[in-house]
């Protein structure tokens, strides 16, 4: 359900169950989370790039695994902490970027799964839906986290509360998305940016990325001791001693992720 290869430092990650648009079952959900376990055990992993089979990203939660007309009453904050809430934890917490090819429709759980990643690109003809509204639910996977921060309560609302369709274009013009790219080009276009990432200086660019999620809830003071604790960790790395040599030596570095 999730297919997984690693070339030049990047963990290319697939939803792969096209006939559904990539929904999520709850195998694809342990498929993904292990996917992004390995990519904060394994040193070799130095950027994520994650994307979706056929002509979907993800449509968000399967909706057949959870038949109402099979009775029972559902229990879905259990999914949401079983499933849901771990993946967006990894996703967050990895000090590695994560980059979103966000190659179709990318509905309910499947949109915000696509906001929380680093930098994510969009196909042309890709849309993005808070379907949650149309079926009585909540915009989850820190939707009504990100939604109101990347575009303001405004947007945020009539998104989620809607449910209409946005595409890629508006969404890049309003900041949910780092920029859109024509379908043909999408996956070498993102896989061109993860690798250039994964050849980066691994240490420093998962300490940048902490610091901007910090900024999210620190004030300024704090974020301004932030940034003196983080330099001072970048300032130790192998990476930082290289890109400063390399400078002088007016070389390209040659970083080692250390
Ligand atoms: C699907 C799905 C789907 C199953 C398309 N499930 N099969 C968390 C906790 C617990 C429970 C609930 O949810 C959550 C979080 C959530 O994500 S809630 C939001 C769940 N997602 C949705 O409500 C979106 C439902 N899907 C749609 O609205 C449409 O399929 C979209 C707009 C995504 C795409 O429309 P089309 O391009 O017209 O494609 P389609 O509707 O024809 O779908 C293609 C196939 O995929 C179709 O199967 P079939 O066998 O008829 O060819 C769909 O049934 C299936 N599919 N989404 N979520």
């Amino acid at each position: 359900t999730v297919l997984s290869a690693l070339a030049d430092g990047v963990l290319r990650l697939t939803l792969n169950r096209p006939d559904k648009l990539n929904a999520f079952n709850d195998e694809m959900h342990l498929a993904l989370r292990a996917g992004f376990e390995r990519a904060h055990a394994d040193e070799h992993v130095r950027a994520v790039l994650l994307t979706g089979a056929g002509r979907g990203f993800s449509a968000g939660q399967d909706l057949g695994d959870r038949d109402p007309r099979k009775g029972g009453t559902p229990d879905l904050g259990h999914t949401i902490e079983t499933f849901y809430n771990p993946l967006l934890r990894l996703i967050r917490s990895l000090e590695k970027p994560v980059v979103c090819a966000v190659n179709g429709v990318a509905a309910g759980a499947g949109a915000n799964i696509a906001f929380a990643c680093d930098i994510t690109l969009a196909a042309r003809s890709a849309r993005f839906i808070q379907a949650f509204a149309k079926i009585g639910l909540v915009p989850d996977s820190g939707g009504t986290w990100s939604l109101p921060r990347l575009v303001g309560e405004a947007r945020a609302k009539a998104l989620a509360l809607t449910a209409e369709p946005l595409d890629a274009e508006t969404a890049a013009s309003w900041g949910l998305i780092w920029r859109v790219v024509d379908d043909a080009a999408l996956i070498d276009e993102a896989s061109a940016l993860a690798a250039r990432l994964a050849a980066g200086p691994t240490r420093g660019l998962g300490l940048t990325k902490r610091a901007i999620q910090a900024a999210a809830t620190n004030a300024f003071d704090e974020q301004l001791d932030l940034e003196r604790d983080l330099q001072r960790e970048a300032g130790r790395s192998a990476d930082y001693a290289e890109g400063v040599t390399a400078f002088l030596e007016k070389r390209k570095p040659e970083f080692s992720g250390r």
